[in-house]
């Protein structure tokens, strides 16, 4: 028997289904647990991992995974994700079939009702859609960090018939009420699925997890857009992915969950799949700091599966003695460009694009994001700097809880958040 080397691969053209697919993102939530780091953009505009920034990552893994139509539904403080979009993501080309359209937000109405619920992001936007002519539509939230090879999701979508296959994975059941959590039977379809239930249910096998949503979905576009148009009549209906559509295909009994585990993308340094809602001051330090291991559970350094994004150009990091001869040095570090230790020490630290730390300073523990300068003598450790802070001469962080509360944000985990508001009212106060 002759066997087909290609048959099985998800990159052999004749069985691509990415490229009768468009990536629907929604980036349009605030995720208000970042505190003050989501005061001035969306979550999905927030920087991670030195260079890039969270919406990279859907976007990446849709271009790596073969999708050339994309449209980013956008919505609250969105100018810094507009313009990062505009400037990393403009490589689209109408000529080719491809395109990223960045969706604002209706103009229609009030703020508060700019886009009810996730749904009806897709609700405003069914005449985009329609225009670019797909069979499939994969739904993603535009604030996780994770690498997954989507044709994969879309093949077991097309095998099943599923009118909605929504992708999952295992989380702690206390960890449960801030996902939709479902049930499976043993065919992989879903029976039962609760929106952030209060109490979530284990699993079947092993009752301290819960099967979680990742907020991520393909559909049929036909079968989505009725379903959208009929839920636009319903007055009952908060236009909710996981309040009301999902819900409501589950008890059709036609949907089916994807593992995340079965089309995760990992290089031979990565242990498990990694997937990270990095919706909290602590859980963005820890894994931004996470990098910076010897071996990280994410893996920046995969040329096959590239994170795209827009960077400036850079001069490299430079690192010098300072005028005393104290030697400036980083160590299990990440360091950009444009970055000058000047006779100071970084340890354990991760540095976006053009941070200055000079001299008899020490960072340990630290994510300084863009353009952050350190002056003289400054110590600072398990803290996020904001980007494009000024941190004055001699400031100490995250050595005496007290003095951190005062001026600044400290959260239960006790990481300290800086920005520039609070280092103004704590210089006008002394
Ligand atoms: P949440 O993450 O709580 O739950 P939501 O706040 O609705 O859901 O955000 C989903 C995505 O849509 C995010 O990327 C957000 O930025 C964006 N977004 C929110 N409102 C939007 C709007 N009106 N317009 C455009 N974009 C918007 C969801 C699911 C759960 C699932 C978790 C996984 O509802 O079932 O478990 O995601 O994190
Ligand atoms: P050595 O020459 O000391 O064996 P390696 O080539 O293993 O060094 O790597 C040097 C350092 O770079 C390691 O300590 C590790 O922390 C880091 N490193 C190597 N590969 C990666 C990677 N894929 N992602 C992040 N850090 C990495």
């Amino acid at each position: 028997m002759t066997v087909n080397p290609y048959q099985n691969r998800s990159n052999g053209a004749h069985t691509r289904l990415s490229s009768q697919t468009m990536a629907f993102v929604l980036a349009g939530g605030r995720g208000s647990r970042l505190e003050e780091l989501t005061d001035r953009r969306a979550k999905p505009a927030v920087h991670f991992g030195g260079k890039s920034r969270i919406i990279d990552f859907p976007l990446s893994n849709a271009l790596n995974s073969g999708i050339r139509k994309m449209a980013v539904a956008t919505q609250y403080k969105a100018h810094s994700l507009i313009r990062h979009l505009q400037r990393g993501w403009n490589f689209f080309r109408a000529e080719r079939n491809e395109y990223l359209d960045i969706l604002p937000a209706s103009q229609r109405v009030e703020e508060s009702k700019w886009y009810l619920g996730t749904a009806d992001a897709v609700t405003q936007n069914i005449d985009i859609v329609d225009d670019y002519d797909v069979k499939y539509v994969i739904v993603l939230a535009g604030d996780h960090v994770y690498k997954m090879d989507y044709e994969i999701m879309l093949r077991q979508h097309v095998e099943t018939g599923a009118d909605v296959t929504v992708g999952c994975l295992t989380v702690p059941r206390e960890e449960g009420s801030s996902f939709g959590i479902m049930h499976v039977d043993d065919r992989g379809r879903i029976v039962d699925f609760l929106e952030k239930p209060a109490d979530p249910p284990g699993t079947p096998e092993d009752p301290d997890s819960a099967l979680a949503s990742m907020g991520i979905y393909v559909f049929d576009w036909s079968f989505l857009r009725d379903l959208l148009l009929l839920d636009a009549d319903d007055t009952s209906s908060r236009h909710d992915f996981g309040y009301d559509l999902i819900p409501a295909i589950v008890r059709g009994g036609n949907a089916y969950a994807h593992r995340f585990s079965e089309s995760c993308v990992m290089t031979g340094l990565e242990t498990e799949p990694y997937w990270r809602d990095v919706g909290t001051i602590d859980s963005f330090w820890q894994a931004n700091i996470d990098l910076t291991e010897f071996i990280p559970a994410l893996d920046l350094y995969d040329n096959a599966w590239p994170i795209w994004t827009y960077a400036e150009l850079t001069p490299p990091a430079k690192f010098i003695h300072d005028d005393d001869g104290r030697r400036g040095q980083a160590i299990q570090s990440l360091i950009s460009g444009d970055c000058i230790i000047s006779g100071s020490d970084v340890r354990n630290s991760l540095l976006f694009t053009g941070g200055r730390v000079h001299s008899y300073s020490s960072l340990d523990h630290v994510v300084l994001l863009p353009y952050v300068e350190v002056a003289r003598g400054a110590q600072l450790s398990r803290c996020v700097i904001d980007s494009r802070v000024s941190v004055p001469e001699g400031l100490v962080v995250g050595e005496d809880p007290e003095e951190d509360e005062k001026w600044f944000r400290r959260t239960p985990g006790g990481i300290v958040l800086v920005t520039q508001p609070m280092l103004d009212r704590r210089s006008a106060a002394l």
